[in-house]
């Protein structure tokens, strides 16, 4: 999925939140009253350039959909309204940058949103370990300036706090599998527990949620659809970004895969698993989760073997039938129709293999 396929999708919205990043950028630089005075302003100059490169070149589907939400839940939103929205929507995507950095350090990946992954700028290596703090810490400074007097302050700061935390759970059980390498255990029972805490929290609970908060819904049906409906997209999404990890295109993703090299428990290993002869089993196992082109080869190989692509639109068609079902329990005719838009930016992630 390509910028523009969402900004298609969402209108006119898509430009009014990009353009409110130069908003951000200018709090961001305020926040901290020190950075003014030196030697902090060193500091300041270096915030600006990680905000820059890290922050604003993504899809923005996250950031996006708590506007594009608030105003399917707030009758005529009022600009602060939307301000508030735009802001938490800018939250959502300096969290995900801050996450990217560190997982690129982690996954040992080179290339994110078409440029190098920022580990890899200036040699900056383990370095960019802070920045990634610096990211997240900055964030809640943001929020804390935005909504410190509003009556939903402490639910935002929890929800990011939980969100976060369930995000780290998620990400430990994701590097656990995939040092230990214990084949057995990559059941689609332990993918999907990685999935719902590394990616369906933080990628569709977390927008979701601080929508609905700031639009005061009360609503506990519509809050248990809402979560129901946030992990099973980000189940989708993440199915999606492992067969991309194999067979996306670079010039589309933005992304060089991992996956195989680094024994992860991917959707594709774990369905080809259930898939694979006794024999094509015993050779996946020999090549799954080296760094070296010839292993990895064979097990792309072994994927192909098994078909494993069609599997994926498979399990694609079944999961939008099933979400489609959920969709309809919305009872709101334009919370169906954004359900029904998100659900479409998801699934489009296809068009981007090769
Ligand atoms: C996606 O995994 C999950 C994340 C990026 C969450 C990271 C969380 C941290 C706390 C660091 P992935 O490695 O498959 O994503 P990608 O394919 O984009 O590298
Ligand atoms: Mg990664
Ligand atoms: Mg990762
Ligand atoms: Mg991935």
């Amino acid at each position: 999925m390509n910028q523009s396929i969402v900004a298609k999708l969402v209108g006119a919205e898509y430009d009014v939140f990009d353009k409110f990043f130069t908003t951000i950028l200018t709090d961001i630089t305020r926040i901290t009253t020190d950075l003014e005075q030196e030697p902090l302003s060193v500091a300041k100059n270096w915030i600006e350039r990680v905000f820059r490169f890290n922050v604003p070149h993504g899809k923005k589907i996250r950031g996006l959909l708590v506007p594009i939400l608030v105003r399917s839940l707030v009758k005529c939103p009022s600009t602060e309204k939307m301000t508030q929205a735009y802001t938490l929507g800018w939250c959502v995507e300096i969290l995900q940058a801050s996450s990217l950095i560190a997982d690129d350090v982690m996954d040992k990946s080179k290339l994110r949103r078409g440029k190098p992954c920022w580990y890899l700028v200036d040699d900056l290596g383990t370095d960019a370990v802070n920045d990634s703090f610096l990211l997240e810490h900055i964030m809640y400074q943001l929020v804390k300036k935005h909504f410190k007097t509003t009556s939903y302050y402490t639910d935002i700061v929890d929800l990011f706090l939980l969100v976060t935390h369930k995000t780290v759970l998620g990400q430990c059980l994701d590097i656990q599998t995939g040092r230990n390498m214990r084949f057995e255990e990559y059941t689609m029972e332990r993918y999907e527990a990685i999935v719902k805490y590394k990616t369906s929290f933080y990628t569709f609970y977390l927008p979701i949620v601080l929508a609905a908060t700031i639009s005061n819904v009360q609503n506990t049906k519509l809050m248990s659809i809402f979560e129901a409906l946030a992990i099973s997209i980000g189940h989708m999404f993440q199915v999606l970004d492992d067969y991309l990890d194999c067979y996306g295109s670079k010039s589309k993703t933005g992304k060089i895969g991992t996956d195989i090299q680094n024994g992860k428990c991917s959707w594709l290993f774990v369905r080809s698993k259930e898939l694979c002869s006794k024999e094509q089993l015993a050779e996946l196992y020999d090549n799954y989760g080296h760094d070296d082109e010839a292993k990895i080869a064979h097990v792309v190989e072994i994927y192909e073997a098994v078909k494993i692509p069609s599997h994926v639109t498979e399990f694609m068609k079944h999961m939008k039938a099933s979400n489609l079902r959920l969709i309809r329990k919305l009872e709101n005719e334009d919370l169906i129709i954004l359900f029904k838009q998100l659900l479409g930016m998801v699934t489009e992630t296809f068009n981007m293999s090769s």
